[in-house]
């Protein structure tokens, strides 16, 4: 009898994925491909895409050590046709199967391109995730904002973690002012989990290397975990090591500890290595055995059934042209020190370095560097989208668009946030030890020396008043520009401008 084929994605690498409970492992044949078409639609940073790789290879012998029969392309192999459809045709013409089976994937682009493709695919939900389509559908209609505090009530209560009964443990359903450390001198973090890459990695790390070691980002000291029972090691050792102090400095930044107390699991949760239950179960676990404060477990759960879940019912809510949105009508060109590092800002100069050396930085790193560098410099919200696509090892469309056209781009106009994510540098001196290390003076507010946030902060409220002046949540800050006196905002300004000018000519800032 001839089987069908099922498809299994880069980022679909967990046991229980519903094209597989849909197929049956006696007839059919599992289909996984390395492809140029993957690797390339942007030029993704190299660690990632060794990661997948050494992943999905794994992966694969799982399978069929679990009695599967597995087509795997690798991307040497000859005859790749170097694209999803292409070598879901191969292998259709090689089996005699005429149909396939997927689990959606988690970008339009390949769902269209799977559905416009020559073999006819039967999609099934992507139930890896708490909230389907329809359920975030149905608590979006008729809102008139989709505030992700809402959703995230709705998520504890639908699975119970953290709650007494009806009402959440502790008697708060957030603990976020808790966790607003700045960070202290010295502050010592135990960071994550680093395997070392065994044989099929570092065969994969080799090929990576050959192929694509010339693009952005460094391949050295590759440390992630490539199967499930290494990233339930690395969720332990987060549990046990980082947990307790995560609240706490979940928005500090210091030179040189780029992960501080955070998970370093995005890449582990969003290919399927670990599910979104079981890194919850285990912070839970670990509250409630004293081992770890509420505001540390309950900030944890939030980012996963809240704020993860939350970006990806608004991915596929929103639809396939969010990601070319642009509410704020910028289009300044991404500045070349985005990949080089090169600049005489202290705090971008890090969070660059980071990204370039270990395809990760944290969130606050994301939103109030370079996102908000991003944001009040008005770079191209479509150039902002690809850097953040490609640089990260644990971005995909349906994650990393909201967060950057959403949260941090503010170029939904609103859909994410309901203000823009901007500050000057007196929020980044307060929550790191950069601006010590800076050319630039955070307390100068005028003049050449001064801070390009501070000068760029007043700048962007000044040429965007008309569309936030009405907004209730930055009345306050009008209010502040407004009693400023008028000899200094013409200074603040042209001094925005200044910046602004050698940004356009490509000089160094
Ligand atoms: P921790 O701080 O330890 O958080 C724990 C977990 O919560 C993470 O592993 C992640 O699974 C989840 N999480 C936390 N915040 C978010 C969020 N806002 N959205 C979704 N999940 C979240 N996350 C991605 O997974 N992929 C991306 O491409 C991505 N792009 C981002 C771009 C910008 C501009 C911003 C501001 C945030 C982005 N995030 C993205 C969210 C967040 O920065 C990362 O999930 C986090 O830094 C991952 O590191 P961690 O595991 O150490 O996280
Ligand atoms: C990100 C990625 C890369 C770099 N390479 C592959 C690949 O060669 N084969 C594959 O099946 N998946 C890859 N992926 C993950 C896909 O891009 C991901 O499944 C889609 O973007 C949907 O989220
Ligand atoms: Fe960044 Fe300004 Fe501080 Fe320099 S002074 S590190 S540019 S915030």
């Amino acid at each position: 009898m001839v089987g069908r084929l099922v498809l299994v994605l880069g980022d679909q690498l967990s046991d229980d994925l519903s094209a597989l409970r849909e197929g049956d492992r006696a007839t059919d044949t599992v289909v996984m491909a390395e492809v140029q078409a993957e690797t390339d639609y942007v030029l993704h940073h190299p660690k990632k895409i060794a990661f997948l790789f050494a992943a999905m290879r794994k992966h694969a012998a799982r399978l069929r050590e679990a009695g599967w029969t597995v087509r795997y392309t690798k991307l040497e192999d000859p005859g790749n046709t170097h694209s999803i459809p292409g070598e879901l045709l191969r292998a259709a013409e090689a089996t005699g199967c005429t149909e396939a089976l997927a689990t959606e994937p988690g970008e339009f682009r390949l769902i269209s391109a799977l559905e416009d493709g020559p073999l006819p695919v039967h999609f099934f939900p992507d139930d890896r995730f708490l909230c389907s389509h329809a359920e975030f559908e149905d608590w979006a209609r008729g809102r008139k904002e989709l505030r992700m505090e809402w959703f995230y009530r709705e998520m504890r209560r639908k699975t119970g973690l953290m709650m007494e009964g009806d009402k959440p443990a502790g008697g708060k359903w957030n603990y976020d002012h808790d966790n607003r450390k700045p960070p202290k001198h010295g502050l010592d973090a135990p960071g994550p989990m680093r395997f070392a890459p065994d044989e099929t990695t570092q065969e994969v790390l080799d090929l990576v290397r050959a192929r694509f070691g010339n693009r952005y980002g460094s391949l050295d000291g590759f440390w992630f975990a490539t199967e499930p029972a290494q990233a339930r090691r690395a969720l332990a050792h987060f549990v046990e090591r980082s947990l307790p102090l995560y609240g706490d400095y979940q928005d500090a930044m210091v030179r040189g500890a780029p992960f501080l107390f955070h998970a370093l699991l995005s890449p582990y949760i969003n290919a399927g290595l670990l599910g979104w239950r079981e890194v919850c179960e285990a912070a839970e676990a670990a509250w409630r055995a004293g081992d770890v404060p509420i505001n540390a477990a309950e900030g944890f759960i939030r980012q996963i059934i809240g704020w993860r879940e939350y970006v990806r019912g608004v991915y596929f809510l929103q639809g396939p042209d969010y990601t070319s949105r642009n509410a704020l009508g910028h289009h300044r060109p991404l500045p070349e020190f985005y990949w080089t590092a090169e600049t005489d800002m202290a705090c971008i100069a890090e969070v660059v370095s980071t990204t370039m050396a270990e395809a990760y930085a944290h969130h606050i790193q994301r939103l109030m560097i370079t996102g908000n560098f991003a944001l009040l410099a008005g770079f191209d919200p479509a150039q902002v989208h690809d850097w953040y696509l490609r640089v990260y090892a644990d971005a995909y469309e349906w994650v990393e668009a909201p967060n950057v056209i959403g949260m941090s781009q503010f170029a939904d106009g609103g859909v994410v946030g309901s203000k823009p994510y901007v500050s000057g540098g007196n929020y980044i001196n307060r929550m790191s030890d950069y601006c010590k290390a800076c050319a630039y003076s955070v307390s100068q507010k005028t003049g050449d020396g001064a801070c390009p946030f501070n000068l760029l902060y007043w700048h962007f409220l000044d040429r965007h008043r008309d569309r936030f002046e009405g907004n209730p949540r930055m009345a306050q800050m009008y209010r502040s520009w407004d009693r400023m006196d008028g000899d200094h905002r013409v200074e603040v300004i042209a001094g925005g401008d200044r910046i602004l000018a050698r940004l356009d000519a490509g000089e160094r800032v």
